[in-house]
């Protein structure tokens, strides 16, 4: 590597020039002009004032003033990587798509996960949905799946989307609050939209706070179809399915993640694919046809709506690989362009009222934010397959055609350009559409609360405390007290219990009246297992990290025990101490600090070790941040694995005589291996 002081010189003010030479290039202007010097602008005489001709320094400041463009109006905290999708079978008999023609074919893949309320630099763990987009660089052009990580939407009809993200985000006076829906405008809207109760469920469960993007599922939301060769068409929900399993984090943890390291999920990502550790997903279809649709309780056009897996069973289709980071943040992940309107011959969209909105507005909202026309000549979107048309010119024309054919039909033979190609060329399904116009709901979208209801049954108790505490916290930060009440209303239609429970936490007494409902709540759907984070536990702890908290002469053979049992599981290992740097073990080698342990709380980590040695334990006991780490591991219900010598740390932090079987003596290297098996359930929920 070069080394930063060869080839430097000092000013006379005493700044570093840094020259070229050396294999280090030369730094020129925008124009490709040389600089001299890159420390000082041109001036009349040594103290100034600085001269207006100095283009120099204006082809610098210039470009840096140009830098930033729009965030997205939702979505706009996001993380791309690289990737490919591989075909497992066949699908011709449904489609015709070309990338589900040949088994093991591989299609290039950018995914792009977000958050949706927040603004570009806000938190990772704000409670939110996340977006989980998909660009397939296709043989036939660019499919782009834009989904989310929660199966169904707020609302029904692209007409409410503005009053909807105008609601979520921060209040318009005050400029707060960033990235949180706890506030008055929010539940002041969603309270007066039924329609939203489904997916009110869904954010109030821990899916809106995930453990990372590799263990969340993704969502196409809305019915799509697909079309084969004959021309038949069946509807399709697609679903992404996380091979790590799912998992997610407690609100506490989210609130302590958020200021301990805000970029925890890019991070997690980024770490996760730098090491090799590729995470994947299985697409899965769900497949029905117009025959279903008719019988299904609920009209498959409505995106607040699931169908159940137990109802319409999910078909893996093939697989989603990330394995490779981007090389610049802005030109890959700032800049990619999804568009719900770009999809395949051998797909179509269906006439969900939100999906048609949404192909209107992803194609408007990319010439805005990416300043003209020409965004599909940027790299990462740019298909990977022959382009050939006759649009031209625009702002930043990358790719203009040479010769004289601009238009068609010309008569200029083969310098004529590209031609039509009905054999190949996209055709929309010959769905007959008829009726008046007008402004109307659907009567069959009218039911608000029972697939509400289906998935708050379908959840495991912990799950359902934690949903009523995050309206209790939500609701908390609501001032106005009719609101309050008006959500409870509505939690009074979906199941009693939660209602009451949320009523307590906001001291409302009595009950208001249920909500007037469009339909009453069906109580005959049945609990869907699929709908539980919980009961679709990972069993296993790859893909986790185990955080071990140390201090000098920690025991060497144990921390090895942890080291091959976390390898043979496929989990990540740190070690935090109090001093940064290197920590000798018992057997005088030194080990490598990777937190400090104030930078490294333990909601950084999936399950914890406290392990130290005789000589820092006493010290170790009396740092509040050690205390703190494992008293919140506690009480996030985590395993702990522990020594003797971390006694004193245990009954400081307020533990040593609480420990239950979540918590782990470590005396040899099976019981480091019962640890880790133990950490396959990932908490103890146990443990209240
Ligand atoms: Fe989006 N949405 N959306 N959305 N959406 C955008 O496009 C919009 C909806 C989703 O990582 C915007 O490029 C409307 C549902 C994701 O770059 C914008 C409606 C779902 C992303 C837009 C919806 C999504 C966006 C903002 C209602 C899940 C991020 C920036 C009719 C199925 C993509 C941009 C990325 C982004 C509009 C509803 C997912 C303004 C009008 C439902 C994952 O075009």
């Amino acid at each position: 590597m070069k080394d930063d002081t060869t080839n430097t010189t000092r000013g006379t003010g005493g700044e570093l020039h840094q020259q070229a030479g050396d294999g280090a290039p030369t730094l020129t202007t925008q124009q490709g002009g040389p600089v001299a010097d890159d420390q000082n602008s041109l001036k009349a005489g040594m103290r100034g004032p600085t001269l207006l001709e100095d283009h120099i320094l204006r082809d610098k400041i210039f470009h840096f003033d140009h830098e930033r463009i729009p965030e997205r109006v939702v979505h706009a905290r996001g993380f791309g990587v690289h990737g490919f999708f591989e075909t497992y079978d066949s699908l011709s008999d449904i489609t015709c798509a070309d990338l589900f023609q040949r088994p093991g074919e591989k299609t290039s893949a950018f995914v792009r996960f977000s958050t949706v309320a927040g603004s570009k630099g806000s938190p990772d763990l704000a409670r939110d949905v996340r977006g989980f987009a998909v660009k397939l660089y296709t043989k036939e052009g660019n499919w782009d799946i834009v989904g989310n990580n929660i199966p169904v939407f707020f609302i029904q009809d692209a007409m409410k989307f503005p009053d909807l993200v105008h609601a979520a985000k921060e209040e318009p006076d005050s400029g707060f609050p960033q990235a949180q829906t706890a506030h008055d405008n929010f539940w002041d809207f969603i309270s007066l939209t039924p329609e939203s109760m489904n997916m009110v469920m869904w954010i109030m469960s821990d899916r809106a706070i995930p453990r990372s993007f590799r263990f969340m599922e993704g969502f196409g939301v809305h019915s799509f179809r697909m079309i084969n060769e004959e021309g038949k068409a069946v509807f399709v929900k697609f679903h992404w399915k996380p091979k790590l399993g799912l998992q997610s984090v407690l609100w506490d943890e989210a609130l302590k993640i958020n200021g301990a390291d805000p970029d925890f999920h890019r991070r997690d990502l980024w770490d996760a694919i730098n090491r090799g550790d590729y995470p994947e997903w299985e697409l899965g279809l769900q497949v029905f046809d117009e025959e279903f649709a008719e019988q299904f309780e609920f009209d498959v056009l409505d995106a607040t709506k699931i169908i159940p897996e137990e109802q319409v069973p999910i078909q893996p289709v093939g697989r989603l690989v990330l394995e490779r980071v981007v090389d610049n943040f802005f030109a890959e992940t700032e800049q990619v362009a999804f568009c719900t309107q770009n999809i395949v011959r051998g797909i179509d969209h269906s006439e969900d009222p939100l999906l048609q909105g949404r192909n209107f507005s992803y194609l408007d909202t990319q010439v805005k934010r990416l300043g003209g026309p020409n965004f599909t000549h940027i790299p990462v979107n740019a298909p990977k397959c022959p382009v050939n048309h006759f649009q031209q010119d625009g702002h930043m024309a990358m790719h203009n055609p040479k010769g004289r054919a601009n238009y068609e039909p010309n008569s200029w033979g083969e310098q004529g350009g590209p031609r039509e190609c009905p054999m190949k060329g996209f055709t929309s399904y010959r769905q007959p559409a008829m009726g008046d116009r007008q402004r109307v709901r659907s009567e069959t979208f009218a039911d608000h609360y029972s697939q509400a209801r289906q998935f708050y049954i379908s959840q495991t108790p912990t799950e359902q405390n934690h949903m009523a505490k995050a309206l209790g916290f939500e609701l908390s930060k609501v001032k106005t007290e009719r609101i309050r009440e008006r959500v409870v209303s509505h939690l009074l239609n979906i199941d009693n219990e939660l209602a009451k429970n949320v009523a307590a936490m906001l001291a409302i007494d009595p009950l208001p009246d249920p909500a007037e409902a469009a339909m009453p709540t069906r109580q005959d759907l049945p609990s869907s297992d699929k709908l539980s984070i919980i009961k679709n536990g990972p069993d296993s702890f790859k893909g986790r990290k185990l955080g071990v908290l140390m201090s000098a002469g920690a025991n060497a053979k144990l921390f090895a025990a942890l080291q091959t049992a976390c390898k043979e599981e496929g989990a990540m290992l740190e070690v935090i101490a109090p001093m940064t740097g290197a920590l000798k073990l018992s057997d005088g080698n030194s080990v490598k600090v990777d937190e400090k342990v104030d930078g490294g709380p333990s909601v950084l980590y999936d399950a914890v070790v406290l392990l130290p040695g005789d000589e820092g334990s006493e010290e170790l006991s009396r740092i509040p941040a050690a205390q703190n780490y494992v008293k919140d591991a506690f009480d996030h219900q985590k395993f702990i694995a522990y020594v003797d010598a971390a006694a004193k740390l245990m009954d400081r932090a307020g533990i040593g005589k609480a420990l239950d079987e979540g918590c782990l003596k470590l005396d040899t290297q099976t019981s480091a291996d019962d640890f880790i098996t133990a950490c396959r359930q990932i908490r103890y929920w146990q443990r209240q």
